[in-house]
C-alpha cells in the first residue's frame, strides 16, 4: 500500500490510451469500439468523474453546431470569417460533413431537442425541425448533456476500461524511436499511486486553458471563471513538451459575458433578439460601425468576426460610455407586446410566463452561477437589463477560439500535401492524436464538432495500431524515476513543513495557489489581460518573458500537502507552458491580428500581406530550445460566395 510521499506504482500496458473524459474523448470511446479488433486494448484516463468533467459538466442550452440542411463550405466561410481568415479549412470542411451524425446519437441517447410545433416527436435524422437559435445552433434541454453523453461512452467501452481522478502529468516518448509516442504517466488524486502507461497510440483530449490570466473575479468570487476552471493547458503542455507542433496560440478567445457570473450571450443575442447596447441606450454595433471599415471582408460579413464585435464595444468601456448593457428588458418586453398582437391578452399571459422560464432556464441548464447572480441582486430580466463585460482571456481551439495542435487534415479533399501526412488527427509526433480543443486553426466546433472530432480521430487511431502492430513502446526512464518527479511538490512540503508555525509561510516552498497569482499577475499586466484593457506591446511582452522564466525556476519549489493541492501544482506547470507558447506566439506575429481578443500597440493593424499564415511552434524534446516560425495559408473554400 502506498502513503503519502511514497506512491505505489501501477505500471499498464494497452494499445490506445485516451487521456480526457470530456466532449472530444467521449467520442473516441464511443467510435473506437465500431471498429477496432476484439484484441486491441483502449484505456480512457480521467483527472475527474466523467459524468460531469470538462466544459459541458454544467449541461448547456443549445448545440452551436448542427449543420441540417446547409452547406458545409457555408461553414467553413462562416468559421473562416470569424476568426479573421487563418483557419484551416480541410478540417473545418471535415468536422461539417460529420458533425450532425453526433447530434442525431445525442438525440437518440435521450437529449431532448426543441422541435418545430408539429415535428416533437419526429427525431432530427428522421427529418425533425429543431429550434435554431442561430443559423448553425439548436436549442436543447441540456442540464444532463453530459451525463447522457459519458454514460454512452461509458457503456461503450465499459468501465473496466475507464479510470476517473487520474491526473495526467506529461506524455513520454519512445526510447528506441525518434519523435514516436510511447506513453504517459500520471498520478491518482484519491490514492497514494502513479500510473505509468505503455500505448501505440494516444489521443490527447484534456480540453482548452483556464485561469492562466488573471480572472476578473478574485478573492470571494474566485473559482468563477466562463471557461472550466480545471481545464489547465495539460493539452498544450504535454504536446509541446512531447515535441508536436502548435499552431496559433497567439489566439485567445475573450467573450462577452453577463457581468459576475459569466452567463454566455449567444442565446440572448440570437434566440430572444435582445440588443446590448452602452450606459446611455446607444446600440454600439451601429454607432461605431465605421470602424468595422478597416478590417474587410472580417469586418464586413452580414455577423462581422467576434474579436471585432468585442473591439466595438472596448471602444465604448475605454472612452467612459460603460456599463455595457444586454436589454434582456427591452428584449422580453418586445417578444410579449408581439404574442399579445399575434394570440389576445390571455393566451399571451401563458406564453410570456413560459418565455421568462425560458430566460432563466438558459443559465439553469449551463452557467448556474448567473442564475445565483440575477437572485442574489434581484434582478428580473424582464425588467431590469444585465451588464455585459469582456472576460479573461482563454486558450481554446474548440469554441470561437483557434489556439492548438497542428494535426493531419483529411486527404480526399485536396488539401496541401503539408496539411495531412498520413493519419487523420495525429500530431507531428507519431502516434500521437488529439481533438476538440486540442486541435488548432479550427475554431467553432462547441460540444458537438469536437464529440465528431474526437470519433474521427479514433478511428485513424485503429488504422495506425493495425498498421503497427509489432511495435513495442519502450520507455527511457525508469518508473521510479516519473514518481520522484511527479510527488517533488509532496517531498517539498514533507521536508520543509516544521521550519515554520504557519503552514502557508515558509522560505522552502510555495504554495499552488500562490504562485498561480503570480503567473495571472504576469498575465494579466504584461500579456494583454484585463487589467491593461487587453493592450501590450513588443517591450512588455518582453519583460514577460523573463518573468515566466523566474517563475519556472521557482515553481521548483510549489509545495503539496495532499493529493488535491498536488493536482493543483501540475495543472499550473502546465498553465505555465501554456502561457508560455501563447506569449512566444504572440511575440512573433507583428500584427494585431484579432482586434477584441488583444492589442499589440506596436502593430495595430491587420496585416494581409505578410501576416495572413499559420504561426506555428516546437519546443525540441531533446533540447529544450523552443522555434517559432511561419506557415504558409491557403484557401480551399472561395470566401466570397
Ligand atoms: O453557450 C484531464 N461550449 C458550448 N458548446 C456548445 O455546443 N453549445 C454551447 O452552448 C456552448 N457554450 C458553452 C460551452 C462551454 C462552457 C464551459 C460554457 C458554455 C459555460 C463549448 C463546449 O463545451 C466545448 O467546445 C467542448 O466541451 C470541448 O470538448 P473537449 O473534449 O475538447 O474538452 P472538454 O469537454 O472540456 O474535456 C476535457 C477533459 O479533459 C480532462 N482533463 N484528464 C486527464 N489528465 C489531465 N491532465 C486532464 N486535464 C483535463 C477533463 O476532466 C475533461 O474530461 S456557450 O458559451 O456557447
Ligand atoms: P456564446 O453564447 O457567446 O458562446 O455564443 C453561442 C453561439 O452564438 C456561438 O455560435 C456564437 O458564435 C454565436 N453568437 C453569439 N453572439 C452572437 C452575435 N451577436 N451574433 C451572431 N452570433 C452570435
Amino acid at each position: 500500500m502506498g502513503s503519502f510521499g511514497n506512491p505505489d506504482i501501477v505500471e499498464v500496458d494497452t494499445d490506445i490510451l485516451i487521456i480526457g473524459g470530456g466532449m472530444a474523448a467521449c467520442g473516441a470511446a464511443f467510435e473506437v469500439m465500431r471498429w477496432k479488433p476484439a484484441d486491441m486494448r483502449v484505456r480512457l484516463v480521467d483527472k475527474a468523474a466523467m459524468e460531469r468533467s470538462g466544459a459541458v459538466a454544467m449541461g448547456l442550452s443549445a448545440i452551436n453546431t448542427y449543420l441540417g440542411e446547409q452547406d458545409a463550405c457555408d461553414y467553413v466561410r462562416m468559421v473562416s470569417n470569424d476568426l479573421m481568415g487563418i483557419v484551416r479549412d480541410d478540417l473545418i470542411f471535415d468536422v461539417g460533413r460529420h458533425v450532425d451524425d453526433s447530434v442525431h446519437l445525442f438525440e437518440e441517447w435521450g437529449l431532448p431537442i426543441w422541435k418545430q410545433p408539429g415535428d416533437e416527436n419526429t427525431p432530427l435524422k428522421d427529418g425533425g425541425k429543431p429550434v435554431r437559435s442561430g443559423k448553425w445552433q439548436i436549442m436543447i434541454n441540456g442540464e444532463s448533456y453530459k451525463v447522457l453523453v459519458a454514460e454512452a461512452a461509458k457503456k461503450a467501452l465499459g468501465m473496466e476500461n475507464i479510470q476517473e481522478r487520474i491526473f495526467i502529468v506529461k506524455l513520454l516518448l519512445d526510447a528506441n524511436e525518434d519523435n514516436r509516442i510511447a506513453g504517459a504517466v500520471g498520478f491518482s488524486n484519491r490514492e497514494d499511486k502513479i500510473y505509468v502507461y505503455r500505448s501505440n497510440a494516444i489521443l490527447l483530449v484534456a480540453g482548452g486553458a483556464v485561469n492562466v490570466f488573471r480572472p476578473r473575479s478574485v478573492a470571494e468570487g474566485m473559482g468563477r471563471t466562463w471557461y472550466p476552471v480545471w481545464n489547465a493547458g495539460s493539452t498544450y503542455a504535454m504536446a509541446a513538451l512531447a515535441g508536436a507542433e502548435l499552431t496559433m496560440m497567439e489566439n485567445r478567445f475573450v467573450p462577452a459575458r453577463f457581468k459576475d457570473g459569466y452567463g454566455p450571450v449567444g442565446a440572448w443575442f440570437l434566440l430572444f433578439k435582445a440588443k446590448a447596447t452602452n450606459g446611455r441606450g446607444e446600440n454600439y454595433l451601429e454607432t461605431n460601425k465605421e470602424m468595422l471599415q478597416q478590417y474587410p471582408p472580417y469586418g464586413q460579413a452580414a455577423v462581422p468576426a467576434t474579436c471585432l464585435r468585442n473591439h466595438l464595444m472596448m471602444k465604448e468601456m475605454r472612452e467612459g460610455r460603460g456599463p455595457i448593457l444586454m436589454r434582456t428588458d427591452l428584449a422580453l418586453q418586445a417578444l410579449a407586446k408581439s404574442y399579445e398582437d399575434e394570440f389576445g391578452a390571455k393566451e399571451a399571459q401563458k406564453k410570456i410566463k413560459h418565455l421568462e422560464a425560458e430566460a432563466w432556464e438558459d443559465f439553469l441548464d449551463m452557467c448556474i452561477g448567473q442564475a445565483g447572480v440575477w437572485a442574489g441582486e434581484n434582478i428580473e430580466p424582464e425588467k431590469r437589463p444585465s451588464e455585459l463585460m469582456p472576460t479573461e482571456p482563454y486558450f481554446l481551439g474548440s469554441h470561437s477560439g483557434c489556439c492548438g495542435i497542428w494535426v493531419s487534415g483529411p486527404d480526399d479533399i485536396g488539401a496541401p500535401a503539408e496539411w495531412h501526412w498520413g493519419y487523420r488527427s495525429m500530431t507531428t509526433v507519431n502516434g500521437l492524436f488529439t481533438a476538440g480543443d486540442g486541435v488548432g486553426a479550427s475554431g467553432h466546433k462547441f460540444s458537438s464538432g469536437s464529440h465528431a472530432e474526437g470519433r474521427i480521430a479514433a478511428k485513424a487511431m485503429v488504422k495506425w495500431c493495425l498498421d503497427h502492430k509489432d511495435y513495442k513502446p519502450k520507455l527511457a526512464q525508469d518508473p521510479k524515476e516519473f514518481a520522484e518527479e511527479i510527488y517533488k511538490p509532496v517531498r517539498n512540503y514533507l521536508a520543509h513543513k516544521d521550519f515554520s508555525t504557519a503552514v502557508d509561510v515558509n522560505p522552502h516552498y510555495i504554495t499552488p495557489r500562490m504562485l498561480q497569482a503570480r503567473l495571472q499577475k504576469i498575465m494579466d499586466e504584461y500579456v494583454a489581460g484585463v487589467g491593461t484593457m487587453y493592450v501590450t506591446n513588443e517591450m512588455m511582452m518582453t519583460i514577460a518573458v523573463d518573468k515566466i522564466q523566474e517563475l519556472k525556476k521557482d515553481s521548483e519549489k510549489m509545495r503539496a500537502m495532499d493529493l488535491h493541492e498536488l493536482t493543483r501544482a501540475w495543472e499550473n506547470y502546465h498553465r505555465i507552458l501554456a502561457g508560455e507558447a501563447h506569449l512566444r506566439h504572440m511575440l512573433f506575429r507583428k500584427e494585431t491580428r484579432y482586434p477584441g481578443f488583444y492589442y499589440n500597440k506596436d502593430y495595430d493593424f491587420v496585416d494581409e500581406v505578410n501576416w495572413k499564415c499559420f504561426v506555428n511552434s516546437r519546443i525540441d524534446p531533446k533540447t529544450g530550445e523552443w522555434t517559432t516560425f511561419k506557415r504558409a495559408h491557403h484557401d480551399l473554400v472561395p470566401k466570397q460566395k
